[in-house]
C-alpha cells in the first residue's frame, strides 16, 4: 500500500535531515509523528519513527544526566496533591490549564510536557494542587515520572476518548506503572499493598467528550473500567463535566474540612483545617499547633448532628463542616 505522504510530512522530514542538534532532530521527528497519515500504508514508517525518537531521546537524556538535570520533586501545597497520568496527547495539560488557570504547555503532538508543572485548583474554600506530568508511554517516558506518582494523594488517570485506541492506551499506562510497583485503585478500595508496592487512589478521567467518536469510546471504557475506578467524562475544551470532576477530586482525596473558632468568638469560616477523614479532635488541634495536642482539655462542637456547642472529648471523630472551639 502506498504511503501517500503529505507535503507537511515531507517538509518535517527535510527539517530532520538538515537538523544539527539532537533537540532539532527530536523536534523534527515529533512533527513527523504528528502529521504522518495514520493508515496501514504508513505502519512500518510510524514504528520506525517511534524507535528513532526513543533512541535519540534516551541519548539526549543520558547527556542531560551527565550535565546534571533539573530537580523534579514538587513541593506539596494546599489541601492535597493530585497527579495527572496518561498516554501522550490525552489532554493532561489541557485539563490542568482548564482547572487551575495555570499556564502549562498544550500541544497537538505527543510528548509536549517534559517537566512537572503544578497549579492550584480552587474548590469551595480550599485549594488543591494539580501536577501535570509528562506522558506515560513505552515509546519514551521521563524516567522520574513514577517517583512523582508515589507521593501523591490522588491520581487522575486521563484517557483520550478521541484516540481510537482508548482501552489499549490505558492498559499500557497501567502496565508501565506496575513496572514501577504502582497500582491504581478506586478511592473506596482499602486493600493494603504488598511490601514495596504503592497503591494510589485514582479517578478515571475520560477527556475529549466533545469529539464525535467520544460517545462510543466512553461506552467501551465504562464497560471495562466502571466499578474499578470512579469515571468522570469531561471535555477540557468545552468545560463539560469539569465541575463534577472538581467535586470528584475533592471526594477522592478522602479529607474533611473543619473550622476552628476561638472561645467566645465567631468562627473563621474562610480557611478550614483540612484533615484526613476519620481524624479526631486532638489530631485537629495538633495540626494547628503541635503544643495544642497535649494542652487540649476538651472541645465544643457545632455541626456533626450534635447539639450546638456540645462538649466532645479528645478522641471524637470530626465530620465535614464541623466548627470546633478548642479549650486548652
Ligand atoms: N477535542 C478535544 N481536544 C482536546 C481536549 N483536550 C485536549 N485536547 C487536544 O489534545 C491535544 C493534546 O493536549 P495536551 O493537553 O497537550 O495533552 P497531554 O496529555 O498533556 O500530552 P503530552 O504532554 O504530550 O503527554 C491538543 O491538541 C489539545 O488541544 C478536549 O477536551 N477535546
Ligand atoms: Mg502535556
Amino acid at each position: 500500500m502506498p504511503a501517500n505522504l503529505t507535503p507537511q510530512y515531507l517538509e518535517a522530514e527535510r527539517r530532520f535531515r538538515g537538523a544539527k542538534s539532537t533537540e532539532e532532530k527530536l523536534a523534527a521527528l515529533e512533527a513527523m509523528m504528528a502529521v504522518i497519515p495514520k493508515h496501514k500504508g504508513t505502519e512500518h514508517l510510524r514504528g520506525d519513527l517511534k524507535r528513532r525518537y526513543a533512541k535519540l531521546k534516551e541519548e539526549s537524556e543520558q547527556a542531560r544526566r551527565r550535565r546534571g538535570g533539573f530537580s523534579v520533586a514538587v513541593d506539596r501545597e494546599g489541601a492535597g496533591q493530585v497527579v495527572l497520568v496518561g498516554p501522550p496527547n490525552a489532554g493532561k495539560s489541557a485539563l490542568v490549564a482548564a482547572l487551575t488557570k495555570c499556564a502549562t504547555e498544550v500541544g497537538d503532538y505527543p510528548f509536549t510536557t517534559r517537566k512537572p508543572i503544578a497549579g492550584m485548583m480552587p474548590f469551595a474554600d480550599i485549594q488543591i494542587q494539580l501536577v501535570d506530568l509528562p506522558a506515560v508511554s513505552d515509546v519514551y517516558m521521563e524516567p522520574w515520572v513514577p517517583s512523582l506518582v508515589r507521593p501523591a494523594d490522588l491520581c487522575l488517570l486521563v484517557a483520550d476518548l478521541a484516540s481510537g485506541t482508548v482501552l489499549e492506551d490505558l492498559e499500557r499506562v497501567l502496565t508501565i506503572l506496575e513496572r514501577g510497583k504502582l497500582t491504581l485503585a478506586s478511592p473506596t478500595d482499602v486493600v493494603t499493598p504488598a511490601v514495596g508496592w504503592a497503591r494510589k487512589r485514582a479517578i478515571l478521567v475520560a477527556n475529549k467528550l466533545d469529539a464525535p467518536e467520544a460517545g462510543d469510546a466512553l461506552e467501551v471504557l465504562g464497560s471495562v473500567y466502571e466499578g474499578r475506578y470512579p469515571v468522570c467524562a469531561v471535555s477540557s475544551q468545552t468545560g463539560q463535566g469539569l465541575e463534577t470532576l472538581r467535586r470528584a477530586i475533592y471526594d477522592g482525596l478522602g479529607v474533611v474540612r473543619v473550622y476552628c473558632k476561638p472561645p467566645g468568638e465567631n468562627p473563621s469560616l474562610k480557611s478550614p483545617v483540612v484533615l484526613p477523614r476519620g481524624s479526631t479532635v486532638v489530631e485537629m488541634a495538633e495540626s494547628i499547633h503541635k503544643d495544642f495536642a497535649h494542652r487540649l482539655k476538651y472541645a465544643r462542637i457545632w455541626g456533626s448532628g450534635k447539639f450546638d456547642g456540645q462538649r466532645v472529648q479528645r478522641g471524637y471523630v470530626v465530620q465535614e463542616g464541623d466548627i470546633l472551639e478548642l479549650h486548652i
